[in-house]
């Protein structure tokens, strides 16, 4: 799907999004899931293609044929593939969608959510000129986002960020370093450290937990972990060594709904609150994500946005819009309440393959 404009963070710049969508069906019911894990590997080791091949060959046989009962079940077939969590969302969330579909119900019903609204933040990548990034967030704000999340990356940090707090004193931002610091940068997160931010984002490696926790004992804003986050145990050893007090769910990174729910859970039940993250999903990988910010311990505006903000034209029939400031409904309809356009899917592909 190419972009309005290319996104830039810590991992690069990118004008398209490759993206992986699953229909399954079954019952006379299908559903849909979507894995955004971008079109080479620098958010975390997947790559869109890749998945692709991993779905086509070895996932989608593990599945295809089989009474599925539960998403525990399915991660059990899905067990013999180690990692590559993005592929596995994409069935993980077809699965979801038809389940939801075949009791009739929205899925954020199903999930149990608080109602359909979902509350959602602004983001904004690295820009060509501080004056332009704040003339950016003068629009957040005066649109009624209630905060701004900020890209910061080596040539794009303190000095973005000094001068973003100057003209902006009191209102709520977060940065996401996207991992591209180490604990030699201690003495910049300090001077962060002073501005008050709501949280820093995956500020050390993609992998670590143990360095979070040193530098978030240095510090007293939290941290907010996302591409650490990658399963139930790793959330768990986060929350034991103290790596983070915040917890960003993507469906992609956590391999779906069924881990994501019970990352969610076990993050409710340790005091540890979270929100959810995207990857500029087309508006059926963000329908899901919709659905898993109305549930209870989603605590801080989503990442999650109207379609016009990044596309032209979505890949799905209907655009993901705003509801009111800072706030987005999921959809209503049974499962994710939307389907791709087959036209422009069909338009947009570059390859796809049919199991039965
Ligand atoms: O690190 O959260 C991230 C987008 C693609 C890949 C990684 C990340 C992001 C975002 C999403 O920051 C921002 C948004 O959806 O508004
Ligand atoms: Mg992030």
């Amino acid at each position: 799907m190419p972009l309005i404009y290319p996104f830039r963070t810590a991992f690069g710049n990118d004008a398209v999004i490759e993206s992986v969508l699953v229909r399954l069906s079954s019952g006379g019911k299908i559903g849909w899931g979507e894995a955004s894990p971008w079109a080479t590997p620098g958010y975390c080791a997947e790559w869109a293609a890749g998945a692709f091949l991993l779905l086509r060959d070895v996932l989608a046989p593990l599945a295809v044929g089989k009474i599925i009962e539960s998403g525990a079940a399915l991660q059990k077939l899905l067990r013999p593939v180690k990692d590559n969590y993005f592929a596995k969302a994409a069935i993980d969330l077809a699965w979801w969608d038809l389940h939801a579909r075949a009791q009739n119900v929205p899925l954020w019903q199903v999930l149990g959510g608080r109602g359909p609204l979902a509350s959602v933040g602004a983001d904004l990548g690295v820009m060509d000129t501080i004056d332009q990034l704040l003339a950016e967030i003068q629009k957040a704000f005066d649109e009624g986002f209630s905060r701004v999340k900020l890209k910061f990356r080596p040539g794009w940090a303190m000095e973005m960020l000094q001068a973003v707090r100057t003209a902006f004193p009191t209102q709520t931002f977060h940065i996401d370093c996207n991992s591209a610091y180490t604990l030699a940068d201690l003495e910049m997160f300090k001077k962060v450290d002073a501005l008050g931010l709501a949280m820093i984002e995956q500020p050390l490696a993609h992998d670590d937990l143990v360095d979070h926790a040193r530098l978030q004992s240095a510090l007293t804003t939290p941290l907010c972990l996302d591409e650490s986050i990658t399963t139930i145990s790793k959330t768990r050893k986060a929350i034991d060594l103290k790596a983070c007090r915040w917890v960003n769910i993507k469906l992609g990174r956590t391999g779906g709904l069924t881990n994501a729910l019970a990352i969610h859970d076990l993050c409710r039940d340790h005091g540890t609150p979270c929100w959810v993250g995207g990857m500029l999903e087309s508006a059926i990988g963000q329908a899901h994500s919709l659905a898993l910010a109305t549930l209870s311990n989603i605590k801080y505006p989503s990442d999650i946005f109207p379609t016009s903000r990044f596309y032209s034209t979505d890949l799905a029939a209907r655009d993901v819009v705003m509801h009111g400031p800072s706030t987005i409904n999921a959809f209503d309809g049974a499962g994710i309440g939307i389907e791709p356009d087959l036209n422009r899917l069909k338009s947009l592909c570059v390859q796809s393959a049919q199991l039965r």
